[in-house]
């Protein structure tokens, strides 16, 4: 064969190849990240460049929400397609609760191993490990994310502020020693270490709320935790070390469809900035970790520009609740805001039922498949990303799986406006949002929190809000429209009732 037929055909093979391929899709979820936190949803007195950079370059929603207004039952309805309110103990995770999610069960990360993806969640887990009565720190950390169809996981067992403070790579504490073992507890002190409570002098930060148990890195924790000193994390370098690992994985699956679920710390409390932002953004530590958070979605967009897999990668970025500013440590984060609406022009917050609590930033980026520079006003739930990337990747789902989540591909992809017929939030309370209305459901937990400034939505009247108009939610029309009431109250009350809603 003459040496440029040869060349040819080979170009011809791998063109071939490339086209078949199916993309890789890097999840990026911030924690905590506010509708009006970013540069690209209108915050002026903070730069986010890189994170921006996926707007301009993909498409940006308007209207997109986490499952619930916290994270854990947030993540529990991203990774099950199902909503967490339809199942017990899926409210925040104790950081010594066992594996919420049985093994076994259909997960989106299952579902993407079985279309032959490589998958890994490295980041803030929150979901439970090991069997009932909770993990074993010291042995076989198990069941976990191996048994929900992650080939390789990287995790922060629970949240930052919540003991114990090490990570867990596969079944394992990382850097472990055997002769230090870890002692949890969520009920009583493990041994007579000094604790936040008694020992204030001997932290860096002051708690606000909560927070005063184990210190570890001069910072009081939710937990009592002794042992695993050599295993303990610098709460400085988690946003490092996450990203390190997260491109490690990418670069070893480069040549491999593979699926990165990366779960920032970033931008939850305690925030505790690496030296590299510390006091760059003005706007005190939770503007600094909103920087780091920044600089890690830009050193991920390079590396897969380095591994040459920019084109074929599908990067979605998005929040697992909205905004906190004060959730439990006198960080100065509150007094050095300047004007900086982490909600945006929305009411309320993480926890609440007002829209601040679930419309969080969605970002998609597609290289040469989503238009760059568009924005998508579609409703849209992050329950549904397990039947669109289901669809994406031609896997066809059975009624057990993904019970809630709706095929919205193509709007996920900004081929089409077909939006959800309805889109439900949770928080303290359900709420339920079709065409204009919303309907917050009564309840009875309280109406706001003076912990977090936080307006929670709760009231003991339904609530009728006309979003179109009213997207502060300011005014409840409730009793001028009895029949819309009825109507959306009667929608809810037929959604709890079905287990399976996707249709
Ligand atoms: C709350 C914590 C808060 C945060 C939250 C979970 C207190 C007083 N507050 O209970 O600091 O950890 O749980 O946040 O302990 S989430 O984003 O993981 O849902
Ligand atoms: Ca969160």
């Amino acid at each position: 064969m003459k040496r440029s037929t040869f060349l040819f055909l080979s170009m011809l093979y791998s063109v071939l190849v490339c086209a078949q391929q199916p993309p890789n899709i890097v999840f990026i979820y911030a924690d905590d990240l506010g509708y009006g936190d970013l540069g690209c949803y209108g915050a002026i007195k903070i730069k986010t460049p890189c994170i921006d950079a996926l707007a301009k370059n993909g498409l940006r929603f308007t209207n997109a929400h986490s499952s619930s207004a916290t994270c854990t039952p947030s993540r529990y309805s991203l990774l099950t397609g199902q909503y967490a309110w339809r199942k017990a103990g899926t409210g925040i995770a104790a950081g010594n609760a066992a594996l919420i999610i049985p093994a076994g069960t259909p997960t989106l990360s299952a579902m993407l191993q079985k279309a032959g993806y490589q998958t890994a969640v490295v980041g803030k887990w929150h979901l439970g490990l090991g069997a009932a009565g909770g993990p074993d720190w010291n042995h076989e950390v198990k069941p976990g994310p191996p048994e929900l169809g992650f080939n390789y996981s990287y995790i922060i067992a629970a949240t930052g502020d919540r003991v114990p403070c090490v990570f867990v790579e596969n079944h394992h504490v990382v850097n472990l020693d055997p002769n230090d073992p870890i002692r949890v507890s969520y009920q009583s002190p493990t041994g007579s270490e000094p604790t936040g409570k008694q020992n204030p002098e001997l932290l860096t930060v002051q708690p606000s709320h909560g927070h005063d148990q184990a210190i570890v890195n001069g910072i009081s924790r939710i937990g009592y935790m002794t042992g695993g000193k050599a295993a303990l994390w610098k709460d400085e370098n988690i946003a490092d070390t996450l990203t390190g690992k997260a491109i490690a994985f990418m670069s070893q699956n480069k040549n491999h469809p593979f699926f990165l679920y990366l779960a920032t710390h970033d931008v939850h409390v305690p925030r505790a900035p690496h030296p590299r932002f510390a006091g760059k953004s003005g706007l005190g530590v939770r503007g600094d970790v909103i920087l780091q958070l920044d600089d890690c979605v830009g050193r991920i967009s390079k590396a897969l520009d380095s591994l040459g897999l920019t084109d074929n990668t599908i990067i979605i970025f998005s929040s697992d609740n909205g905004p906190v500013v004060d959730d439990g440590y006198q960080d100065e984060a509150v007094v050095k805001l300047n004007g900086h609406k982490p909600a945006g022009v929305l009411k309320g917050g993480k926890y609440s039922a007002f829209e601040a609590g679930t419309r969080v930033p969605l970002l998609v980026q597609w290289k040469g498949k989503i238009n760059a520079g568009n924005t998508s006003a579609a409703l849209f739930s992050q329950v549904d990303m397990f039947a669109s990337l289901a669809a994406l990747t031609r896997q066809a789902l059975t009624n057990d799986e993904a019970p809630d989540s709706f095929n919205a591909l193509d709007v996920l992809l900004g081929r089409s406006a077909k939006e959800r017929e309805y889109l439900v939030e949770h928080a303290d309370v359900l709420s339920v949002i079709k065409g204009k209305w919303k309907y917050i459901e009564p309840g009875n937990e309280p109406a706001y929190n003076k912990n977090t400034s936080i307006q929670l939505g709760n009231a003991p009247q339904p609530q009728l809000y006309d979003i179109s108009r009213d997207l502060r939610e300011q005014h409840n029309l409730a009793s001028v429209y009895p029949t819309i009431v009825k109507t959306l109250s009667l929608l809810l009350h037929d959604i709890r009732q079905e287990s399976v809603t996707r249709h």
